[in-house]
């Protein structure tokens, strides 16, 4: 048997001084979407995501809520993989930074990089925002000032182990040059261009003034700072350090999805990181823009974030699933706005894709002849082209295109006005309709889960679901109880 092509797909792995939101669930969804498509193209997928749980964030809030940290990261872990089970993501691992697993595989990363000659001491003098806690460069400061809290950063000193990220420029620069879809969209492939080549240092990756970390092996009192421990996540998540069969079958990643915040950590320091290690590097990061609130970016500290639990309880989940897809091209950035979720979910989701399945199987219902006839309706299917977007990872695109197919569908309703039809007329009608909506049932899949099952319930059709069955055959459902998709939303 030929052996399955792997697809390896990883999230951020999220801080939890906060529950998710909407930003959160965005690149967790665009992740399942993606799983889900390659699962269906039979591949052997492993979906990772998880929560990075080494930060100071959670000894804040862990303080804030008046619980030690442990029982504080250990009950926001299990927010996080609940809500997005609630939210239908089908991750396959969920990691955590706290595991022992992950430290084992720190530890075993950090012994490459240190063989290698890649870490050495020094003293760190430089400033530091302590609202941030966040070390700060020059080009940082607005007005000599923190420019998120307003405040003159203090001026700190502290030995520290470096990691010697500068050695890699060069090689990094010229793999990034030879893989042109390496980083994507182009223009955050060019910021990152510009940022190695200009300002691209070594980085300090131990913290003498902090206690709650991972241990860090050169010197007692010392932790490994935070970025450092919380890349690595994506290679300890596939057993690097504790599993190696399971390791060496998914790494590389294919996919590494993140928003724009995290471009510097993901583009530059982890691909060093890995370089250093003899590691190979991810094959895409997807850096994807910000949800925005009246054009201000969604954030817990501005007090803007949509709940997508809350969301969920008034809208379907499938309709928030698609709106988020579909809503702005990936990469950008995009306003939140719930008129905009509602008018999609009339137009697209109860006028296009409803009525479509509603039209069909009440006429296929009443129908008493065979559903038998010859292709119409497949030549408006363009799954070459849904396939081109899905592998640029254009998922909004992709979507587009599985609607414009839908469009057609109802248009042939009208146009051929199917209700007026009768015997075999109507038979080679119905042949192709039914066909269109089995079709569109696997295409939904990966962005739609329920709907697409609930379509293929309705028409008798077996659970399994395979890409390579987009093409019209003969129809072998059974028309079943009908049932409304989507219902309208009333202001
Ligand atoms: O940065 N719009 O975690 P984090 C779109 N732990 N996406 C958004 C968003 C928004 N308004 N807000 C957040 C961290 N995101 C680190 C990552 S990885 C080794 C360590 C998404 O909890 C987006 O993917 O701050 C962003 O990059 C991520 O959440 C930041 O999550």
């Amino acid at each position: 048997m030929a052996s399955r092509k792997k697809f390896y797909v990883t999230t951020p792995i999220y801080y939890v001084n906060d529950k998710p939101h909407l930003g959160s669930f965005y690149t967790t969804l665009v992740a399942d979407v993606m799983a889900r498509w390659h699962r269906i193209k039979g591949d052997d997928v492993f979906f990772l995501t998880g929560t990075d749980e080494n930060s100071q964030k959670s000894v804040e809030a862990a303080k804030k809520a008046g619980k030690t940290v442990e029982s504080y990261v250990n009950e926001m872990a299990t927010i996080w993989k609940d809500t997005f089970k609630n939210l239908n993501i089908s991750f396959d691992e969920f990691i955590r930074t706290t595991e022992e697993r992950h430290k084992k595989g720190v530890y075993e990363f950090f012994k490459r990089v240190n063989k290698k000659g890649d870490i050495y001491k020094g003293k760190y003098v430089g400033y530091y925002c302590v609202r941030c806690e966040a070390f700060l460069t020059k080009t940082d400061l607005v007005e000599n000032k923190c420019p998120i809290h307003k405040v003159e950063p203090n001026i700190l000193e502290e030995e520290n182990y470096f990691f010697r990220a500068s050695r890699y420029k060069d090689e990094l620069l010229e793999y990034i040059e030879k893989n042109p879809k390496f980083i994507l969209p182009e223009k955050r492939r060019e910021e990152v261009i510009k940022y190695i080549k200009t300002a691209m240092n070594d980085i300090s990756i131990s913290r003498q003034t902090q206690e709650w970390g991972i241990e860090f092996p050169l010197e007692k009192g010392q932790v490994f700072y935070v970025w450092f421990d919380a890349l690595i996540n994506y290679l300890t998540g596939i057993g690097f350090g504790w599993d190696e069969e399971k390791f060496k079958r998914y790494w590389p990643a294919d996919l590494h999805l993140i928003g724009k915040d995290i471009t510097k950590f993901h583009c530059a320091i982890w691909p060093a990181m890995l370089l250093s290690a003899d590691l190979e590097l991810p094959k895409h990061i997807y850096i994807h823009g910000f949800w925005t609130v009246k054009g201000e970016k969604m954030s817990k500290s501005l007090g803007n974030v949509v709940d997508p639990i809350k969301l969920k309880e008034k809208y379907p989940l499938d309709a928030i699933r698609y709106f988020l897809v579909r809503q702005i091209p990936f990469g950008e950035d995009g306003d939140f706005d719930e008129e905009a979720l509602k008018e999609r979910i009339n137009g697209e989701l109860v006028n296009d894709l409803g009525n479509l399945v509603w039209r069909v199987l009440s006429l296929a219902e009443k129908f008493t002849g065979s559903f038998e006839g010859t292709p119409e309706l497949e030549k408006y299917l363009n799954l070459e082209k849904i396939e081109f977007h899905m592998e640029n990872f254009r998922v909004d695109l992709a979507l587009q295109e599985i609607w414009n197919f839908i469009r057609q569908c109802n248009k042939y309703i009208n146009e051929k006005e199917v209700w007026k039809l009768s015997g075999s007329e109507l038979g080679n009608a119905l042949y192709n309709l039914l066909e269109s909506l089995r079709v569109i049932s696997i295409l939904l899949y990966p962005f739609m889960p329920e709907t697409s099952e609930k379509i293929r319930k309705q028409l008798g059709l077996e659970k399994k679901l395979d890409l390579r069955d987009c093409v019209f055959k003969k129809f072998e459902g059974r028309i079943e109880k009908r049932e409304i998709l989507f219902k309208k939303i009333e202001n």
